[in-house]
């Protein structure tokens, strides 16, 4: 590998000057409303990508104008925590400075702004930092957003957990200026430009990190290259389980990418967290392939190394043995949606937010009504891994008034089944470049669909873990779904059975390429056997692999793409 030619990506991180480029001087020029060479990459680091909008794409081509360029901006919130004040600064710019006039909530607890023209980037920027906030590595070669577990009851381990996911996320940040310089003018120079941690060449590929706090795996920590797990004895943090080395992308027709679970290095006490989490990402950084991008994850390392040497480099670099895993299970993903009370005496409504997509429509008023909440709100807000949004840390006092508002604003739905609840789309058309089918836009119809069939069977009250991905980047982790839909061209979907509940098997691929109603009908006749033949209380992705429907994915680097060979 090591004489194999360095990527593209390589060449301009390396001549970048710490993520600067021309970027400053691409923002002046009038005569596009996108940027120029490289710097259309570099922007990802400081939190953007550069879109248009698909719908009208060809329409602009026929008039030979310019594809209408935006950028999607991601807001940074490690576990997903931003405060009713921050809330309302965004949502005034979304209303007044986007072009959809959105907000939409990530499956990562971010944020993201999506149709903000150039001459609107800088002052969203400097409206970010006057709020507390930023778009830092959200994207890009570097570690994105950390993630922590969202649930709200157990609020004492919780808030120990969080701090640790906000510590984590600051540690491993760009050390570089450039985001400041760029778009604050400068105001917050923050100090020496050292990138110790991630290298004056950043990552080989963007790096994702989740706290986790067992039984729940909201975060879904498979998807993820570093996991801390929390442990905890009578209600306090005391140390973390690793795991590395998970990731959900692959691209059709190449096996040499695949999804992969992430794998056990063993628990350490809470004072090695920094320390370990510095040293899976140095590791990553100069073990990680730099030649080609779609072997470049961590999960890929692990597999090319052996996971016992890449652990021992941890080991060597942290300048610590790894101890026995701490037993820890999970039990499920999915947000309690509705009232629940902490253990503070305080209550958490979680709002069902389909696809995590804020926009006030005809009868469902979403965004206002969540910036008519937030006027009054006196705890904090938390972005949930699974698109929806809690208030959290309500008196009693102020119960009423909030779930008042929400059902005027059609923020609580008491009709919601417990299938939409389950299910999850990624972003996909119109925005996302890299989209080949729909998926949120879809997303309402098929769970519809779906609804009939589980009632016309008698399981209305069950749900599958659904999800539809627009393409095999796996954005909406349909590859840790019981079912998943993967995009493979407009209308047409790769289908994939048998994952669990718990987020801890990867389906198999069970029929491909089809369309949406030709799967319905083979989901129908699965959901029949299912009702008939389940065991008590069996969940489907369980069923699937014990009626032989499709074999268990045991080792998806070897038999992952197995059964794609047998399949015309
Ligand atoms: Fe993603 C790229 C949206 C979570 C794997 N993802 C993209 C881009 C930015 C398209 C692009 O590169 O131009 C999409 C923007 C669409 C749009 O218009 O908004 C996009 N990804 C999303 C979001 C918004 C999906 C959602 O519906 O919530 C999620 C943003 C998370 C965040 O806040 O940072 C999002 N993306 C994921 C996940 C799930 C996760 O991390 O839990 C995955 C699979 C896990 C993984 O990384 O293995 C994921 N996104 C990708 C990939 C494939 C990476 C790879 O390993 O090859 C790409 C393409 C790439 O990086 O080249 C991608
Ligand atoms: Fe876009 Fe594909 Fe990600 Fe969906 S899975 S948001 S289509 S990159």
């Amino acid at each position: 590998m090591k004489d194999d030619k360095l990527s593209d990506n390589e060449r301009l991180k390396s001549q970048s000057q710490l993520l600067r480029g021309t970027i400053t001087e691409d923002l002046t020029d009038d005569l596009t409303g996108g940027f120029l060479g490289d710097n259309f990459q570099l922007i990802r680091f400081h939190g953007m990508y550069q879109q248009d909008d698909r719908d009208i794409r060809a329409e602009r081509a026929a008039q030979m104008l310019e594809p209408l360029h935006t950028v999607m901006l991601r807001v940074r919130l490690p576990g997903g925590i931003i405060t009713p004040k921050q809330w309302l600064g965004i949502d005034v710019f979304a209303s007044e400075h986007t072009q959809y006039g959105s907000i939409r909530i990530t499956n990562r607890q971010a944020l993201q702004l999506h149709g903000v023209l150039k001459k609107n980037i800088k002052p969203v920027h400097q409206l970010l930092h006057h709020l507390g906030l930023d778009s830092r590595a959200t994207a890009g070669d570097v570690n994105r957003n950390v993630l922590c577990t969202s649930n709200p009851v157990e609020s004492a381990l919780h808030q120990q957990a969080y701090e640790w996911a906000k510590k984590i996320s600051e540690h491993l940040l760009p050390k570089t200026n450039a985001y400041a310089e760029v778009w604050l003018d400068g105001e917050k120079v923050q100090q020496p430009e050292n990138e110790a941690i991630l290298g004056n060449s950043y990552l080989p590929r963007k790096f994702k990190t989740a706290v986790v706090i067992p039984p729940q795996n909201d975060v879904d920590l498979h998807a993820n290259d570093l996991n801390f797990v929390a442990v905890e004895e009578q209600g306090e943090l005391i140390g973390f389980n690793v795991l590395v080395g998970g990731g959900l992308a692959m691209t059709h027709g190449d096996d040499s990418t695949y999804p992969r679970l992430a794998s056990e290095f063993g628990y350490i006490s809470l004072e090695s967290t920094l320390a370990v989490a510095e040293a899976v990402v140095s590791t990553q950084r100069d073990w990680g392939n730099r030649s080609n991008r779609r072997n470049a994850k961590t999960k890929y390392t692990l597999d090319r190394v052996g996971v016992d040497t890449f652990k021992a480099e941890v080991e060597r670099r942290a300048r610590l043995s790894f101890q026995a895993i701490r037993p820890y299970h999970f039990s499920g993903r999915g947000d309690h949606i509705g009232w629940l009370s902490g253990i503070d005496g305080k209550h958490h409504l979680t709002l069902f937010i389909p696809s995590g997509r804020l926009i006030d429509s005809p009868g469902k008023p979403l965004k206002s009504g969540v910036a008519a909440i937030a006027r009054i709100h006196q705890g904090d807000f938390r972005l949930t891994p699974n698109q929806n949004l809690i208030i959290a840390g309500v008196s009693s006092e102020q119960k009423a008034e909030i779930d008042a508002i929400a059902r005027q604003y059609a923020l609580i739905d008491d009709e919601v089944s417990a299938q939409r609840k389950n299910s999850m789309a990624c972003v996909s058309f119109p925005t996302c470049p890299l989209a080949m089918a729909e998926a949120e836009r879809v997303l309402p119809g098929i769970i519809d669909a779906l609804d009939t069939i589980l009632t016309r069977h008698h399981l209305s009250d069950d749900a599958i873990i659904f999800r539809v991905t627009g393409c095999p980047n796996g954005c909406g982790r349909a590859m840790l779904a019981e079912i998943g839909l993967v995009g493979r061209a407009v209308g047409r979907y790769a289908l994939y059975l048998g994952g669990n509940k718990q987020g801890t098997r990867i389906p198999r691929l069970y029929r491909d390429n089809l369309p949406l109603a030709a799967i319905l009908t083979l989901l129908e006749a699965l959901i029949a056997d299912w009702s008939a033949y389940r065991l008590p209380a069996e969940d489907f992705g369980d069923f699937v692999i014990r009626h032989n429907v499709v074999k268990p994915v045991l080792n998806s680097s070897i038999d992952f793409h197995q059964q794609d060979k047998e399949i015309v």
